[in-house]
């Protein structure tokens, strides 16, 4: 196992999060009926009580479990995070705690109570995202009040909150989830912005939601949990939202342990009128380029308010479905390569399998710097044709094929590997 900047020693194996690298991201609540993503309560300035027709209005009929996890069990992902309670506050199980949860809607079911055990049928492991940031709640202390609504009233409500009750009701919302619903292997905190200026989030972190506590408890209950960085504890999974780093991510010379947060059109609920979409091209290479960089991929959708994966998700998904079938072994179990990738091409590897991803083509041969005599044999992934290769100079192997290279081919290389390189 390998050890991260930003991994404890004394906390669990990281070993299958690392290993399984590809997941299915899936942002669901009271904003689907809204339809225009997750935020517009805040970013409306819609008050509590308006925003209850979303709770009236809320019944995801269609939905199926069973449907959801096998769409994420054929995509490819191994693992799948899910909003248990987003920034609004409505919970998506049945908590005692609150009034604010799916059983007391028209819809009437626990959809964690099923969801979870769908998703372990199709061996799949399973994620809890958890906003600490809470709209709705009473004690929730907002210290970056809206111009709008800076007010004394206002002032007056944010003075008698008491974050400590809400630190508590946190602590019992997320005992409820990690007692009541089998094996959790993901805790999915969000989150914390100490120097952010504005906004419910504005300077909060760890004090706030007394992150120490909350994270201990969760070991206590999980103690295999994987756990992501948005406590503000310095410690946890690094998730970087919508954009690649250049390299693999490391500090002080170590490696961190970091996660990919990717959206298919750039919000995450259910976005009815956003088209601007990334291509399935695109996508695939970011998760491509992701792993080639040592992290995870997690990978968003956005079902709508009647529960069903839309049609353009489902495209998508299916691109990467066609992919992983042929290429997954590029992907689980891999991790970045020591050799550095040719031109716009990127590298994956696992053990003393080299996966080159051609990002762009036609080429009918590519120069692989360094790997002269450490290759011995090639071939494509898809379709485990051997492709010819010579030694072009003592610096460089190249590969050529009669036929053209496309995109989405995957030169394998099974060498080798003169040990100490590897
Ligand atoms: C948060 C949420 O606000 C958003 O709705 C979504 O759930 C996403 C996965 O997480 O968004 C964030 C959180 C933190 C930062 C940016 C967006 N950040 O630290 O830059």
């Amino acid at each position: 196992m390998t050890t991260y900047y930003n991994w404890p020693d004394n906390f669990p194996s990281t070993e299958w999060f690392e290993h399984d690298r590809f997941g299915l991201f899936i942002h669901f609540g009271l904003f689907s009926v809204g339809a225009r993503h997750e935020w517009y309560m805040t970013t409306e300035q819609i008050e509590k009580d308006d925003y209850k027709k979303y709770f009236d209005y809320f019944n995801p009929d269609l939905f199926d479990a069973d449907e959801w996890a096998k769409q994420a069990y054929e995509t490819g992902v191994k693992y799948v995070v899910f909003t248990t309670k987003h920034h609004e506050g409505f919970a998506l199980w049945d908590s005692q705690y609150t009034d604010y949860k799916i059983t007391n809607t028209e819809f009437k079911r626990d959809l964690l109570a099923e969801l979870l055990p769908a998703l372990r049928k199709y061996g799949l492991k399973i994620g809890l995202y958890h906003s600490v940031i809470d709209w709705h709640h009473p004690d929730f202390i907002v210290d970056g009040l809206h111009p709008a609504r800076d007010n004394l009233v206002e002032r007056e409500k944010n003075s008698e909150r008491k974050m400590a009750n809400y630190q508590q009701y946190l602590r019992n919302q997320v005992t409820e989830l990690l007692s009541n619903y089998g094996k959790i292997d993901y805790m999915w905190f969000d989150f914390s912005y100490p120097h952010r200026d504005w906004g419910w989030s504005k300077g909060k972190g760890k004090n706030d939601w007394d992150s120490e506590k909350l994270e201990q408890l969760c070991f206590d209950l999980q103690p295999h949990l994987i756990i992501n960085d948005r406590l503000n504890l310095d410690r946890g999974v690094i998730t970087p939202e919508q954009y690649q780093p250049q390299e693999p991510l490391t500090q002080d010379g170590m490696p961190v342990l970091w996660e990919a947060c990717q959206t298919m059109y750039g919000t995450w609920g259910y976005d009815r009128d956003n088209y601007e979409w990334k291509s399935k091209e695109l996508l695939l290479k970011m998760m491509i380029d992701t792993v080639s960089k040592n992290g995870n991929y997690l990978m968003n959708i956005g079902p709508t308010a009647r529960g069903i994966i839309t049609n353009e998700t489902k495209e998508v998904l299916h691109y990467f479905k066609e992919w992983m079938t042929y290429h997954s072994r590029s992907i689980i179990g891999c991790g970045a390569s020591y050799f550095v990738d040719p031109i716009d091409c990127r590298y994956t590897q696992n053990g003393n399998r080299l996966y080159l991803h051609v990002y762009s083509w036609p080429y009918t041969h590519i120069h692989l710097k360094g790997l002269a005599g450490k290759v011995d044999y090639v071939q494509f992934l898809h379709d485990a044709s051997e492709i010819k290769f010579r030694t072009f100079d003592p610096e460089e192997v190249i590969t050529s094929t009669e036929t053209k290279i496309s995109p989405d081919d995957i030169v394998l290389l099974l060498p080798t590997v003169k040990p100490t390189t590897f």
